[in-house]
């Protein structure tokens, strides 16, 4: 991309908004996404960091959305990748699932059909979290009724005791779904849980004092301290800050 192009990008998608990073653009060149409060654009830019890819991030102001986005995604979405040769992808589990595939040097999905078969098992399993997560948010907004968050409370924690069985299951010593190997299964499932935990703190029920979750919260301190989450996603308290200022607008 020529440089007075990138600028001009630059100009209008970084209004509003803070600490943009820009890398080198080969061979996948720009990722459309948000680092706050888009928990499928962390699992593009996890991907991409762990695999070590150099890219161009842009960050798109979700409630002032520039009108060239459709041209990126005609859903309007972030995120989408957008790759050197000019193609687009869109939906964060297939962007993510692309990378690893592009990258099989990064160990982010098994070669072996089996164990990809348990991937996606495992995946299947955590879908539910998403939208788990977003009752709970509606169910937080205020004025909220006490019982009824504690009842999705609740619901979230019985999930979240199945999934500690899972990854016990899967992996006796952890902390990860694959032993000490991070690996596409725990991205795609872990910034829903990271919200999960945030919008829990936020209601008064935080995740952490519950029983039964001990695999979990292990599988969540170990990926908070990865480099990869660290440059690529908000800081527990950025998030805090922002899914309370979302309850008030919702
Ligand atoms: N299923 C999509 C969901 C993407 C999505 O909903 N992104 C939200 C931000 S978290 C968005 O772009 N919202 C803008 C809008 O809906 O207008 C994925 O996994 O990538």
């Amino acid at each position: 991309m020529e440089q007075s192009t990138r600028n001009k990008i630059q100009n209008i998608s970084f209004q509003k908004l803070y600490k943009p990073t820009i890398f080198s653009t080969d061979p996948i060149s720009t990722l459309n996404s948000n680092k706050i409060t888009c928990p499928y654009a962390n699992r593009a830019v996890i991907s991409l960091l762990e695999a070590g890819v150099d890219f161009e991030e842009i960050l798109i102001d979700l409630e002032n959305k520039p009108e060239w986005i459709k041209e990126v995604n005609p859903a309007s979405k972030v995120p989408a990748l957008r790759l050197s040769d000019g193609k687009i992808l869109a939906e964060s589990v297939q962007i993510a699932e692309f990378i690893a595939e592009s990258y099989p040097e990064s160990n982010l999905l098994p070669l072996d059909p089996y164990k990809r078969y348990e991937v996606r098992t495992f995946l299947e399993f955590t879908s539910s979290l998403g939208p788990l997560l977003y009752q709970l948010l509606n169910l937080a907004k205020s004025p909220r009724d006490e019982k009824t968050v504690d009842e999705k409370i609740s619901q979230i924690v019985a999930k979240l005791r199945q999934v500690n069985e899972k990854l016990k299951e899967h992996s006796n010593e952890g902390p990860y779904f694959d032993g000490n190997h991070f690996s596409f299964a725990d991205i795609i499932p872990f910034t829903i849980f990271e919200r999960i935990n945030i919008a829990s703190q936020i209601v008064g029920c935080p995740i952490k004092d519950f029983e039964g979750l001990d695999c979990v919260i292990e599988w969540a301190k170990a990926i908070r301290a990865r480099e990869s989450y660290k440059k690529g996603v908000a800081t527990s308290q950025e998030m805090y800050e922002s899914l309370k200022s979302l309850l008030k607008r919702l």
